[in-house]
């Protein structure tokens, strides 16, 4: 059975105490290869790896990290047929989707920052003819960077492509539920020439792995990306210790839906907000609000083509929704659509696990589920589901629906309906929420800040905005006369 390794100080390691955790196959069910069981002791290995690396990646000129970050993009798009397999095999997406999605994103981010690094320019403040002030932004050392599940490769190199760019060196953990493409990546940087302790994996338990990362005395600033209880645990660790923090955490988002809407984009772009990736994206709109002379019409239409997608093997190009991660998330989701029933929902379609035949009988199936008949207030529409199980609404009143938009504890992304151009921007200004797509889901401009409001997050990645992030700015003033 394949085992995957540590990759620290430029080497493939076996972890110190050589144990090893299960890694699953969410389609068959099956194990199918072994996950690095590290501790604190790996990362002790790796911080020190990344620390001695530290002095001369941060002097590197920034010509020459561009180069080796452009080598690795062009690696990855060069493997993107093996990468896209490996990840569906590990997380139960479609091949397709990864292909189309992940891995090119994943290319994408080293290929952004080796870019942006050579664009990017520190702040001046002169005061008339008494002073000078200019920023230096230098990289503050070794950073924590870590990642989930549910788009692995894809937002592993989101943060570990702007870190290393900025003259950092990484201590990073990914998901113990999905390791496989990090794993792959570091194969990938020992090929690009990446030079030895600039980028640490250790693979393994969030408990000991990653929180070994947070409370590390040398690893000034943490960038994670995950679960809200998790975030808010990260947060209680680092704090007293005054890291750095960027925390991009959990969704419950809006799906709103005017009357004047392009009807057949409306339920198109809808169809894929609430079920790409099995659900399990933190900016899928899991709430459709739909105004009340359109709700009839777009609930047929919605629920007919969501009973039409096919479900099943990730590898078969016919299927749009493949296994949700593990059994443990598939429990978690059907117990809310327990609870939705409890809660007085109507099930419209979905609703149940799929039993599929021949090796993918063990496999996480849940069947596309949409409900319908829940106060906008019970905790069905207010608690991360993280599946694929979305809720219809209907409102009356632009002032109503940004109430129940509004009601939620998250406030990561919002996406609206609506061909009214004033409405558009005065409902995209009035929505709690870091990110709004105006008639449209999942458009992403790499320059653009990424991250939430109240409990979806802190800080922003993205752009400009990572790199203020992974450098510290320092004003020097210099007096003129
Ligand atoms: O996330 P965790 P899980 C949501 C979603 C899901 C829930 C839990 O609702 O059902 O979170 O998912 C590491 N110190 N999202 O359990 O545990 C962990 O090993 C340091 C939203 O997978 O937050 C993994 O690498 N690190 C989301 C990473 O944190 C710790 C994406 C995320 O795992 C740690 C995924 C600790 N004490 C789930 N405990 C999104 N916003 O995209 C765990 N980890």
């Amino acid at each position: 059975m394949q085992k995957i390794r540590n990759y620290i100080n430029g080497e493939l390691i076996e972890p110190f105490d050589k144990q090893y955790i299960d890694n699953y196959n969410p389609a068959t069910g099956k194990v199918y290869s072994l996950i690095p069981d590290s501790d604190e002791k790996d990362v002790k290995l790796a911080a020190e790896a990344a620390l001695a690396a530290f002095p001369k990646w941060s002097v590197t000129s920034k010509e020459e990290r561009s180069r080796i970050l452009l080598k690795i993009s062009e690696l990855i798009e060069r493997d993107i047929e093996r990468l896209a397999i490996a990840e569906s095999v590990d997380n139960g997406k479609p091949v397709a989707l990864a292909k189309m999605v992940d891995i090119p994103r994943a290319a994408s981010n080293f290929h952004f920052y080796a870019t942006a690094i050579l664009h990017y320019s520190s702040e001046s403040h002169a005061m008339e003819d008494v002073a000078i002030n200019y920023t230096l932004r230098n990289p503050v050392g070794v950073a924590g960077c870590i990642s989930p599940w549910n788009l692995p490769l894809y937002l592993f190199t989101w943060k570990v492509a702007p870190a290393i760019a900025s003259g950092n060196c990484v201590v990073a953990k990914p998901s113990e539920i999905t390791p496989m493409t990090a794993y792959l990546l570091s194969e990938l940087c020992i090929e690009a020439g990446l030079p030895k302790g600039v980028l640490n994996i250790v693979h393994g338990h969030g408990h000991k792995v990653g929180s070994a990362i947070t409370s590390h005395p040398k690893i000034p600033l943490i960038s994670f990306t995950g679960g809200t209880k998790t975030g808010a645990e990260i947060a209680r660790v680092a704090a007293p210790m005054f890291k750095k923090l960027s925390l991009e955490l959990g969704g419950k988002n809006p799906n709103i839906i005017f009357a004047d809407c392009n009807f057949d984009n409306a339920v198109k772009t809808t169809l894929n907000s609430s079920f790409a990736n099995q659900g399990q994206i933190c900016l899928c709109g899991s709430r459709i609000f739909i105004e009340r002379s359109l709700y009839e019409k777009f609930k047929t239409e919605f629920v007919a083509k969501t009973k039409a997608m096919r479900v099943g093997n990730p590898a078969d190009g016919n299927n749009k929704i493949g296994a949700v991660v593990s059994k443990a998330h598939m429990e978690k989701i059907l117990s809310y659509i327990e609870l939705a029933k409890q809660e007085g929902g109507s099930i419209l379609c979905g609703g149940h696990q799929l039993k599929m035949e021949g090796e993918f009988s063990e496999g996480y199936y849940i069947a596309p589920t949409v409900i319908e008949g829940l106060p906008y207030n019970c905790r069905t529409n207010q608690e991360e589901i993280f599946g694929p199980v979305v809720t219809l609404t209907p409102f009356d009143t632009e002032e109503e629906v940004l109430m129940y938009a509004n009601s939620t504890q998250y406030g990561l992304a919002a996406i609206v309906w609506t061909e009214n151009l004033t409405r558009a921007h005065r409902v995209a200004n009035l929505l709690h929420s870091g990110i709004v797509w105006i008639n449209c889901w999942l458009l992403r401009d790499l320059r653009t800040p990424f991250g939430g409001v109240k409990s979806s997050g802190v800080g922003r990645e993205g752009g400009f905005e990572a790199l203020h992030f992974f450098t510290e700015p320092k004003n020097v003033c210099i007096k003129l006369k």
